[in-house]
């Protein structure tokens, strides 16, 4: 496909329009604000508010920056622009000045692309910004989620009232849009402000596992309790890249040694495939502290995998739609 038949959602081919030319966009998609005909929305939610270091309202732009890096296949082989409509939609409106204002602009843009029909895959931003994205996005909840993360993020607001990168779980959990027993959080490292900071996961029935539990379980032992804990349901993946040791992932808000490399979340990910995945993000990215473009490297990849999980799962749907259709054609003969 070339660059010319790009009329429709098609993507610009790696091959016939060097990486390097045009525009960015979120792995090459072409930019299509209208929403119109797409089956995954790749959206930017830009802000940060009280986020460690700061500066994550910048991530989605050098994430897309950084995604010109990433072909259009897997490297499993699924090549998710095949299976579905994948289009960059833009960012998220913002209030720079205003954390509540920004949490509302939010929720109603991703609620605008939810309401065509289509899911997201989204960049962040600080992790607040997951709360606002499964509001707009989950319609027929509570769903399942799979979280990566240093942190539980299921800390009690201290500042009143606020969505923060600490407790979009536990806020998303509060309103009934995700089931904590069909949540797991993972690679959970890094030194505590509280020794109870983990008792919310335990006193709602949540899976969390630790990354020295997961040096014991090794991948296929976590996914097999990922598997077990989601079930097949409807799931969210959240990605907060601090999950990533520092080695990959120093440019961060509140960056943490000690967590997983990028070869143990991709395996991960690559293992979620048969799950009944809706959309996901990926969160964190910090580009003033992420000199080479490191860090968004890795979430561009991250967030190809996702897309990669959302298109199998939309395509095993529609899947099921034609044998229902075919079933009770047959039956009515
Ligand atoms: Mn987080």
């Amino acid at each position: 496909m070339s660059a010319s038949d790009a009329g429709g959602v098609h993507l610009v081919g790696d091959q016939a329009v060097s990486r390097f030319v045009g525009l960015s966009t979120f792995l090459h998609a072409p930019y299509q604000p209208d929403l119109q005909g797409i089956d995954i929305a790749l959206a930017g939610i830009p802000y940060d508010f009280q986020s460690g270091r700061g500066s994550a309202r910048l991530g989605p732009s050098q994430v897309r920056e950084m995604s010109r890096l990433v072909r259009q296949i897997t490297m499993g082989g699924v090549a998710p622009f095949e299976l579905c409509r994948i289009a960059d939609v833009g960012d998220s409106a913002t209030n720079p000045m205003d954390p509540r204002k920004s949490v509302e602009l939010a929720t109603e843009f991703v609620t605008r692309i939810a309401d065509t029909g289509a899911t997201v895959v989204a960049v962040g931003g600080d992790h607040g910004a997951t709360y606002p994205i499964l509001k707009g996005l989950v319609r027929n909840g509570p769903v399942g989620l799979i979280h990566f993360d240093a942190h539980p993020d299921t800390y009690d607001d201290p500042f009143g009232g606020f969505v923060t990168h600490g407790n979009a779980i536990r806020l998303a959990i509060e309103d009934g849009i995700v089931d904590p027993t069909r949540t797991i959080s993972l690679g959970i490292h890094g030194s505590r402000f509280i020794k109870t900071d983990r008792d919310y996961h335990a006193d709602h029935g949540m899976r969390l596992v630790t990354i020295d539990e997961f040096t014991q379980l090794g991948v296929e032992g976590t996914l097999e309790e990922v598997r077990r804990v989601v079930g097949e349901g409807p799931t969210y993946i959240t990605v907060d890249v601090d999950v990533l040791d520092t080695p990959f992932a120093m440019g961060t808000g509140s960056p943490e040694p000690g967590g997983f490399s990028m070869r143990e979340i991709l395996n991960l990910l690559r293992g979620m495939h048969g799950l009944d995945i809706i959309g996901g993000d990926v969160m964190e990215v910090a580009p003033p502290f992420d000199s080479d473009g490191q860090t968004a490297l890795c979430a561009a990849n991250i967030m190809h995998e996702i897309v990669a999980a959302t298109a199998l799962a939309i395509d095993r749907r529609r899947e099921s739609l034609v044998d229902a259709a075919t079933t009770a054609a047959s039956g009515a003969q």
